[in-house]
């Protein structure tokens, strides 16, 4: 069954954005992604970096089939009139020098602004340009990445194991990173630190990966995405048709999609413009001065907040 043409897809969305597969690391759960690729239908794809790890096919090759099969299952999406859009991240860096070319019908740029069906620009790029200890101590960094390796390698054991006695899927790294409280200041500075530049470019938010922590929340007035990652949390971020922003998580198989973990806050989202919201919503974040500013701009008057909410939204 051809599902890229699959009006039943589980999925059909208007954008997917996936990052750090890691493809040709034995850490990419392949199958999990080609399940998720299998079961969504998109008229965007981006593949948000990270998505072949060159530092680690250069230490030792691995290629197994399923990672030829994701491969395959994207270039086939692009040829069946998916737009795949492809921005390298530091593990596939390579591919930074053909940015503005593109391959087998997948473009590759070194960042681009995605408009959402509700008018509102999001700045996609990985984020490790974001990342003080890979912009200050690149061979911290390598060295970062062997320490991950060896956790991932555990964490796979432990899965092993944790499967066979009946347990569920559980993210040993992912837990670890949590954990420690520096490695949460260091998210922290990171996701601070994209936002402020989304902000900067005059964007009303951003998507971005790398640092393997999906989330969606606002910062400072802007939205920050992290559609996550495919070797641990198996996570994606989708836009559903109407322009609205969800996290899903496939860790427990795809029977569960979509199997939201974040969901944008609808009701106090301040980056849609008052003339494009389709009903009136109960602005709990409103921003006076930007509200004032846009209906000047639009030369109307803003309409008073309703107290009813729209069906679906109560
Ligand atoms: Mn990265």
């Amino acid at each position: 069954m051809d599902l890229d043409t699959d009006t039943d897809a589980k999925l059909d969305v208007r954008t997917v954005w996936i990052s750090d597969l890691h493809l040709g690391t034995p850490g990419c759960q392949a199958q999990a992604l080609l399940e998720f690729l299998r079961a969504t239908r998109c008229q965007t794809l981006y593949l948000v970096g990270d998505i072949v790890d060159g530092w680690q096919l250069r230490r030792s090759w691995y290629w197994p089939q399923a990672h030829n099969d994701v491969v395959q299952k994207l270039l086939r999406k692009a040829r069946k009139g998916t737009r795949v859009v492809f921005v390298p991240g530091n593990h596939d860096e390579f591919a930074r020098r053909y940015a503005t070319h593109s391959f087998g019908g997948i473009e590759v740029v070194d960042d681009c602004i995605h408009v959402t069906a509700d008018g509102r620009r999001l700045w996609v790029t990985h984020g490790d340009l974001f990342d003080g200890v890979i912009q200050c101590a690149k061979w911290l960094a390598y060295v970062g990445d062997v320490a991950y390796e060896l956790t991932l390698k555990i964490n796979r054991w432990l899965n092993r194991a944790r499967a066979r006695l009946g347990f569920p899927y559980w993210s040993l790294s992912k837990y670890l990173k949590l954990k420690v409280k520096r490695a949460v200041s260091y998210v922290s500075d990171f996701e601070a630190a994209v936002a402020r530049e989304a902000r900067r470019r005059g964007a009303d938010g951003v998507v971005c990966g790398h640092i393997h922590h999906a989330e969606m929340r606002e910062i400072d007035g802007v939205l920050y995405c992290n559609d996550g990652d495919w070797v641990e949390s198996l996570t994606a971020l989708v836009e559903h048709h109407d322009g609205r922003l969800e996290i899903v998580d496939c860790s427990t198989g795809i029977q569960a999609l979509p199997a939201v973990v974040a969901a944008e806050p609808r009701l106090v989202s301040p980056w849609v413009p008052p003339q494009l919201a389709r009903a009136p919503v109960q602005r709990e974040t409103a921003h006076p001065r930007e509200e004032a500013s846009a209906a000047r701009a639009t030369g109307r008057l803003l309409r008073e907040p309703s107290t009813t909410l729209p069906a679906g939204l109560g």
